[in-house]
């Protein structure tokens, strides 16, 4: 019998880590599906299996404790051990302040999560990849990761290190058959901006005013693209916008 296909998302409460989760489990995909908010991972998980009749496992914890995200994912029962699709994808933005007013809490938040949450999921599920001599790590960046833009400063930072971080995985797990590929969405309308904006969902919404943004659907849909190819291929690095977006700090609003 062929043993389903197991992929482990990060951050898959809401907006692209959730779709991601739909798209595999459309796809037949058994899931493990990560985010600190219990209640919401439990529905996503009951949704997804009832839905798509797929295995899926929720696993409650902060990636940004470095402890128990081992203790988590060293402790995954055997069969669910074969994981083939790493997705780091739980990450967030908070403010978008300049450099010398911006709350440096915010910064150790951002620095912590999508820096060294980053490297805490992808430390402890490598063992189980390179036992099996393949794998494929996804890395969500973001078009931040390219072109720091004003006001951005650390959260930018933050993803220019996922960028490095996937360029280096590249290097060093060469020898063990590991894919890595490195997304970089644009303006995408999720929970996104209000995570950034603490709740204030005027001002969230009015990031995306005046163009139509991504949708957590088109991450999702080449995130499938990317994990489905040949053994041979493998997407390095794709940068992936709204049309009406040209770079990290350029969006053509109201046609203009
Ligand atoms: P959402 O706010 O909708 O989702 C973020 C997810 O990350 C949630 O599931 C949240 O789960 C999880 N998360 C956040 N912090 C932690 C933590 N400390 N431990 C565990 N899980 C955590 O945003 P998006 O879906 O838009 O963002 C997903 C990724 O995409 C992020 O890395 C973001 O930087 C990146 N990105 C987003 C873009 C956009 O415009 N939306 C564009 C480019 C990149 P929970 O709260 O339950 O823990
Ligand atoms: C999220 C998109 O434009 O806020 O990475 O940096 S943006």
């Amino acid at each position: 019998m062929n043993k389903s296909k197991i992929i482990f998302i990060t951050g898959a409460t809401s907006g692209f880590g959730k779709a991601i989760a739909e798209k595999f489990a459309a796809h037949n995909f058994d899931c493990i599906i990560t985010g600190r908010r219990e209640d919401i991972l439990k529905e996503v998980a009951k949704d997804l299996e009832t839905r798509y009749g797929v295995r899926v496992l929720p696993l409650v914890f902060d990636v940004c404790d470095r402890e128990l995200t081992f203790e988590k994912i060293q402790l995954l029962p055997e069969e669910w051990q074969h994981i083939d699709i790493l997705v780091n994808n739980a990450g967030l933005a908070l403010g978008r302040e300049s450099f010398e007013t911006a709350s440096m809490e915010d910064w150790d938040i951002m620095v912590d999560t999508n820096v060294k949450g980053l490297l805490n999921v992808s430390r402890a599920v490598l063992p189980f990849m390179i036992e099996n001599k393949r794998g494929h790590i996804i890395n969500i960046g973001s078009t931040a990761a390219k072109e720091v833009y004003p006001n951005g400063n650390i959260y930018c930072a933050s993803k220019h290190a996922v960028d490095a971080i996937s360029k280096a995985q590249r290097i060093d797990l060469l020898p063990y058959g590991i894919k890595v590929t490195g997304i970089h969405p644009g303006a995408a309308e999720t929970a996104f901006s209000i995570v950034r904006f603490k709740g204030d969902v005027e001002k969230a919404k009015s990031v995306y005013d005046g163009y139509e943004p991504l949708h957590a659907e088109d991450i999702a849909d080449v995130c499938y693209y990317c994990s489905t190819l040949p053994d041979h291929v493998c997407i390095n690095d794709l940068v992936i916008t709204c049309t009406s977006q040209a770079n990290s700090y350029l969006i053509k609003k109201n046609g203009v």
